[in-house]
Order: C-alpha cells, then structure tokens, then sequence
C-alpha cells in the first residue's frame, strides 16, 4: 500500500479543504466528456450529451461530478486505507459498470489540470506532486477489482 509523508497528507487535505466539489466536479466531468468523448459511452443515459454546450448544461453531469469528487474526498479522509475504502466502487465499475481504467488516469488527470487553473502559483509542484500520488492511487484502487 502507498505511504504517505506528513507533507503530502497536509498538501493534499488543505487543498481539498478549500476545493468547492460540486463546481469542481461538475467541470472534470464534463470537461472529461468534452475532450475524451469515448467516456460519454457510459453516460447515454444521462440525456443530450451531443456537444459542449449540451454537456456543460447538463444537470446529470453536474451532479454525477460532484458524486466523483466526493468520493475523491473519501478516498482523502482514508489516505491510508484507500483500496478498502474504494472496494465497491471497484466492483461496481468493473463487474456492472465496465469502465477501461485508463479512463481513472484521465479523470484524474483532468481534475489535476483544473485544480492547477484553479490555484495559480499556489499550486506548487510539491502540491502538484502529491495531487499526481493521489490520482494515481484512486486509480490503482477503483482498477483493483479487474486483476
Ligand atoms: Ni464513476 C458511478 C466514483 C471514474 C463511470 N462513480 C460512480 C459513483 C461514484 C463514482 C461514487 C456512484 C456510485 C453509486 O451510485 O453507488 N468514478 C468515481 C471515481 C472515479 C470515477 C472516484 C475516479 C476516477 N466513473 C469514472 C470514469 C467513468 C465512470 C472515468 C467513465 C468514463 N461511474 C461511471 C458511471 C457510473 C459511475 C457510468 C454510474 C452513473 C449512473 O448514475 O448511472
């Protein structure tokens, strides 16, 4: 399992302190949705995904973005525990949901680019580094049921 130092624990949780999750949710989904658009296979349901405008006003993705990031603020409040926290998540998005988890890399990956807009020169690269930790550790646990 992945070991924290005490820097990483406090960049990561005095960042998500000041993270406003349904706005931030609802912009990595949605911006995943507009530039990766084979992830919108998952989402049919959700009603008119057919372009940016539709995606960004889209109520489901609003609140299925801030679903996402809540469970990224789980997975913050459980640093250590991360693979146990998310062992149904996995399940689910393995067994029933069947989403190729190189699309966990690219989420993250899409929250990171924001979290950097976001924060300006505060987004410093040891913050930049733990955040990167991070994504590549929900990653690994929500891909941990495929194995
Ligand atoms: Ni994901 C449902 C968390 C990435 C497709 N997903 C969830 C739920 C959570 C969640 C929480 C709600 C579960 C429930 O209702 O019990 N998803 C996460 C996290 C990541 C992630 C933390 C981080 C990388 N999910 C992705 C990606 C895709 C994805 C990359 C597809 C490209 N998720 C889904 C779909 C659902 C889902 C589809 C069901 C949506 C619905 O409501 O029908």
């Amino acid at each position: 399992m992945v070991k924290w130092t005490e820097d990483e624990k406090q960049l990561i949780t005095n960042c998500w302190a000041k993270v406003n999750v349904p706005e931030k949710g609802a912009a990595t989904l949605s911006t995943l949705l507009i530039g990766y658009p084979w992830t919108q296979r998952h989402f049919s349901h959700f009603g008119n995904l057919s372009s940016a405008d539709y995606i960004l006003n889209n109520p489901q993705v609003k609140a299925h973005g801030k679903k996402v990031l809540t469970a990224f603020g789980d997975a913050i409040k459980n640093l250590d525990n991360i693979k146990a926290t998310f062992c149904e998540l996995s399940e689910l998005h393995c067994d029933k949901l069947h989403v190729d988890p190189h699309n966990f890399k690219l989420l993250g990956d899409v929250l990171l680019n924001r979290l950097a807009v976001h924060f300006g020169r505060d987004f410093t690269p040891e913050l930049h580094a733990a955040m990167n930790k991070l994504n590549h550790t929900v990653a690994h646990s929500l891909a941990r049921m495929y194995h």
